[in-house]
């Protein structure tokens, strides 16, 4: 069967994890394939928030395989805090958990990498979530990183050593000031490393290869955005992964022939969270509005992220980029109260009027052409069908069908998995 893929077309934070979890029921496995503890999937269900970071979102239903693909990069800690939470919930994690051999980890001395580098670009730093994300990937691309496979291996403190030591000198070189006690670190560390020890670890592209060959369907959860792709986000403003359709094939192993369907998934505005271009930024009381009723901050690091207008250029190009097959469209209901909503349908660039993104799209050199639309009063929380959304809605998802091209299956009107309206 072929591999259905869920991605973000934003900057993240559209509501992947809400929706995987949707879709679980769907589907035999559940996998990543990038990203690392800089993702914040948010899920709500009885009543109750829970946010995952590493694991995927399909880890709350029974007899679902759920598996951490070798494009993710793991960091021990973290995930060893995630284990505990889901023990909290009585879990049964041990059974439908598994982790590809070939997955990166995050050493601590990755983390202070981080720091130490947003630290010394001042201004001009990322804003990373400083989970040691950019670090790991460059260790795994210069062909010195350490992978979940090596834990196994007999000489695996050697390498760890090695490769801190060497990180420890990279921190130094920076000169920047990094308070930090190693030790401490790697006591919990090593300690984490245990427990990830007592999860299976297995060669994932060949378990995922059999699993397609017995006919178990799978779904692909992305992590961050299409826009913070490493090649075709807002670069250097970008994650360290490719977040793109692409990157399931090499994040998991499976080849491109094998895609099915692609569920590109936006909120109904645009956020953004960290440093970089936003060319439909508001800095105004609507956009302070959607931040408060979307209650508009990051599942990791708690920072309050930008808001905007939809920008559809930008929306057409993840689009294009990915091949989306089916959209989701989240959040419908922060936006109930505003009178007239703005959609960015163009950018006015160098005095030209134009509907891709171009290479720049600094604020300077972009002013965004917006059409408007008319908003809703009614609260849509508690809509179940889609004949109870309003007309005005309907327009604009309408509105948003014809201009990029693809059908918006799914409107969500809530955090909560009952607040999920199947359009089609
Ligand atoms: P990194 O840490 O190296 O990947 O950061 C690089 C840029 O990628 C952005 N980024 C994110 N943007 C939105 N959501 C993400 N996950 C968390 C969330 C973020 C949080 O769910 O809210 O809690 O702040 C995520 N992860 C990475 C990041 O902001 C940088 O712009
Ligand atoms: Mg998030």
């Amino acid at each position: 069967m072929a591999v259905d893929l869920l991605l973000g077309l934003q900057w993240g934070d559209e509501g992947k994890g809400k929706i995987v979890d949707v879709f679980t029921s769907n589907y035999d496995i559940i996998a990543r394939f990038q990203g690392g503890p800089n993702a914040g999937h948010t899920l709500v269900f009885n009543g109750k928030k829970h946010v995952l970071h590493t694991i995927p979102s399909g880890i709350f239903h029974e007899n679902k395989v759920n598996l951490v693909g070798n494009g993710v990069v793991i960091d021990p800690v973290i995930f060893k805090k995630e284990l505990d939470k889901l023990e909290e919930q009585n879990v049964d994690y041990k059974k439908s958990l598994c982790i590809s051999r070939k997955a990166h980890i995050i050493l601590p001395t990755h983390r202070l990498l981080d720091a130490a580098s947003e630290a010394s670009k001042g201004k001009a730093k990322i804003g990373s979530t400083l989970k040691g994300i950019g670090p790991t990937y460059m260790d795994k691309t210069g062909r010195n990183g350490i992978r979940v496979g090596d834990i196994e291996l007999a000489d695996f403190k050697d390498k760890y050593r090695a490769l801190a030591d060497k990180h420890e000198a990279m921190i130094e070189f920076y000169n920047v000031d990094i308070q930090y006690d190693l030790k401490e670190l790697e006591a919990d560390f090593f300690e984490a490393i245990d427990t990830l020890k007592s999860l299976k670890f297995i060669d994932s592209e060949e378990y995922i290869y059999q699993a397609q060959q017995s006919g178990k369907s799978i779904l692909a959860e992305g992590a961050q955005g299409s826009l913070l792709d490493i090649d075709f986000g807002t670069y250097p403003f970008v994650t360290s992964s490719n977040t793109t359709a692409a990157g399931a094939c090499t994040g998991l192993g499976v080849a491109p022939n094998q895609i099915g369907e692609v569920f590109g998934i936006f909120k109904a505005y645009t956020t953004r969270v960290g440093s970089g271009p936003f060319p439909t930024e508001l800095f105004d009381e609507d956009g302070e509005t959607m931040g408060r009723v979307g209650n508009e901050f990051g599942a990791t690091t708690g920072r309050s992220r930008r808001c905007g207008w939809l920008d559809l250029v930008a929306l057409r190009y993840a689009c294009q980029v990915n091949g989306v097959t089916q959209l989701i469209m989240m959040k419908g209901d922060v936006l109930s109260g505003f009178k007239t909503l703005k959609v960015c349908t163009a950018y006015k660039y160098k005095g030209e009027t134009i509907t891709h993104l171009p290479y720049n799209i600094e604020a300077e050199n972009i002013t965004p052409i917006y059409t408007e639309l008319k908003g809703w009063a009614a609260d849509l929380t508690g809509m179940t069908e889609a004949s109870q959304l309003p007309e005005n809605l309907n327009a604009y998802v309408e509105f948003l069908e014809t201009e990029l091209k693809i059908p918006i299956t799914i409107v969500s009107v809530g955090p909560d998995r009952k607040q999920t309206i199947i359009r089609k």
